[in-house]
């Protein structure tokens, strides 16, 4: 057996499965733009990252209220439970809400009430990060950000996440500057879709302690070699790599070379409901595509309580 499982890079947004759509819609007369379930699960076979993000924004229709958060949380939180998962860090994307009129704090108090209660519920340590659409004005990140703290919100860091290319993390230094000033945990999403660059700029200029993707990092030895030096951790999504073609297919997936190269690893999940599987899919997928060894696994799980944000008595208690 291998040590128990750490999620770090998962949207929250990205656990809201078809079902619990149609219900909070009927339960906040929502009218959605699909006939029926079957209509809406026709709508996931993606070409690339924008298709993606296209339905998951406009899913988030049905969530208006701090329960809405709350049940969407939990939810969440019990199919992780389930999976062996026994400490999360959850992302959520504030800007998607605030944007449709929910107020910041009905999202952000809605998914923290279900957090404060993970380990009694579902035995699972969690923590928050928020992340910022890059895809949205630097300077609207800035504010919200500068809001978070001034209502002292229970999050442990910050993230960057949305449409990659076009918008690189330079882009973002003063947010990621401010939430340094302020004690907060760094990552961002790079070299997803973009370019090795992005993850330069990413670990130079933003200084995150953790790379979302990172898995275009392959294509630049030297940035591989800085990674491995630095001992930043990549926290890759296979399944997700497959859904929106980042990768052909997962035998294509850059993971053993990841390996390899002595790259800090960890598995995710991204968006379980919509790339067709939680954290324990992914690594039954990897498992299968590449006959990983127990060794392997060990270390992949290893790697993630290692590279969590949580405290050293906590990490002794995981290992
Ligand atoms: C995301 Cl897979 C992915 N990439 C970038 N931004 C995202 N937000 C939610 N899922
Ligand atoms: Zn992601």
């Amino acid at each position: 057996m291998h040590p128990p499982l750490v999620e770090l890079h998962l949207h929250i947004e990205g656990t809201l499965e078809p079902e619990l759509i149609f219900d909070l819609a009927a339960r906040n007369k929502v009218t959605l733009p699909y006939a029926d379930l079957a209509d809406l699960k026709s709508r996931y076979a993606f070409t690339d990252l924008q298709s993606f993000l296209n339905l998951y924004y406009a899913n988030m229709a049905v969530l208006l209220t701090e329960q809405d958060f709350t049940d969407l949380t939990r939810a969440y939180l019990r199919r992780a439970s389930a999976a062996g998962v026994r400490h999360a860090e959850i992302f959520v994307d504030p800007q998607a809400h605030t944007v449709r009129g929910v107020p910041l704090a009905a999202c952000i108090n809605g998914v923290a009430a279900a957090l404060r209660t993970s380990e009694s519920d579902f035995g699972l340590s969690s923590a928050l990060i928020v992340t910022f659409l890059r895809d949205r004005p630097a300077a609207e990140a800035f504010d919200m950000l500068t809001e978070l703290v001034a209502m002292n919100a229970p999050i442990v860091g910050i993230g960057l996440d949305s449409a990659e290319v076009g918008h690189p993390p330079v882009d973002f230094i003063e947010v990621f500057d401010l939430a340094h000033a302020h004690g907060l945990k760094c990552v961002a999403h790079a070299g997803e879709e973009g370019p090795p660059e992005y993850v330069w700029q990413a670990v130079q200029l933003l200084e995150v302690s953790r790379v979302d993707h990172g898995i275009r990092s392959l294509e630049d030895p030297l940035l591989v070699d800085y990674l491995v030096q630095h001992n930043i951790p990549l926290t890759v999504c296979p399944l997700s790599n497959v859904r929106l073609r980042v990768v052909d297919t997962l035998a294509d997936h850059p993971l053993p070379a990841m390996l390899e190269r002595g790259l800090t690893v960890t598995i995710n999940s991204d968006d379980p409901a919509y790339f067709g599987g939680y954290i324990d899919d992914n690594f039954t997928a990897i498992t299968d595509a590449f006959a990983l060894s127990a060794d392997q696994l060990a270390t992949l799980a290893t790697n993630a309580i290692h590279a969590a944000f949580i405290t050293d008595a906590r990490r002794a208690e995981l290992l």
